[in-house]
């Protein structure tokens, strides 16, 4: 098993390009970010706790993330590998998540960081809020503080992954398939 960690700030294209390179290289594609919207979407209790944290553009508490990621990795067979994507936020769940690996004998091979500059992620950002109806995309304010956020909490993880030899830096400029063969090139010589 390979497992990637697609990784960058909110608007950088992680779940654009996962989709693509979970069918590509047979990964199994896991988004914290789809699942919380999808427990809102059933109206279900943590749904109803979880949505007023996300519509702020703040990070969930790591223990639900966490728990969510765990009954996933165990529920899924015939792969070649896994795909993170929007999670780990937090050192803390990178942490977790390593411990999670390591005792199914797994690590994490690769952390791809889309870097893509500050006004292209709110312009990718707003121009979804058209489509999509998200809450946090709607308002300029709740952009900001998403990006805020992942300054002071999800980026120090770039640091942590820089020193286990992990970290793989990717240009998230330009057009979609461009992004994807820069991406595609690096996950091949990993497989
Ligand atoms: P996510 O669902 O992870 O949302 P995101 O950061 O906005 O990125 P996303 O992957 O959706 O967008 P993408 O860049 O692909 O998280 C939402 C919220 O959930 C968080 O704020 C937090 O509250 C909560 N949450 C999730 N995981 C958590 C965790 N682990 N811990 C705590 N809280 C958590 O794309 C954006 C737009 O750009 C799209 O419209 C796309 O079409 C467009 N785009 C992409 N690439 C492009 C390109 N190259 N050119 C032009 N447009 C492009």
């Amino acid at each position: 098993m390979v497992n990637f960690l697609i990784f960058g700030p909110p608007g950088s294209g992680k779940g654009t390009q996962s989709v693509r390179l979970a069918e590509k290289f047979n990964l199994k594609h896991l988004s914290t970010g789809d699942m919380l919207r999808a427990e809102i979407a059933a109206g279900t209790h943590l749904g109803k706790k979880m949505s007023s944290i996300m519509s702020k553009g703040e990070l969930v508490p790591d223990e639900v993330v966490i728990e969510m990621i765990a009954a996933k990795i165990d529920s899924t067979k015939g792969c070649a590998g896994f795909l993170f994507d929007g999670f780990p936020r937090t050192v803390a769940q990178t942490i977790a998540l390593e411990k999670m690996l390591n005792v199914r004998n797994m690590k994490i091979d690769s952390l791809l960081v889309l870097d893509v500059d500050h006004d292209e992620l709110v312009k990718r950002l707003v121009i979804r809020a058209e489509l999509s109806g998200r809450p946090d995309d709607k308002d300029p304010d709740v952009i900001e503080n998403r990006i805020d956020v992942y300054k002071e909490k999800t980026e120090p993880i770039i640091d942590y992954c820089r020193k286990k030899g992990i970290y793989q830096p990717v240009d998230g400029m330009g057009g979609i398939d461009d992004i994807f063969t820069r991406l595609s090139d690096k996950m091949k010589k990993l497989m």
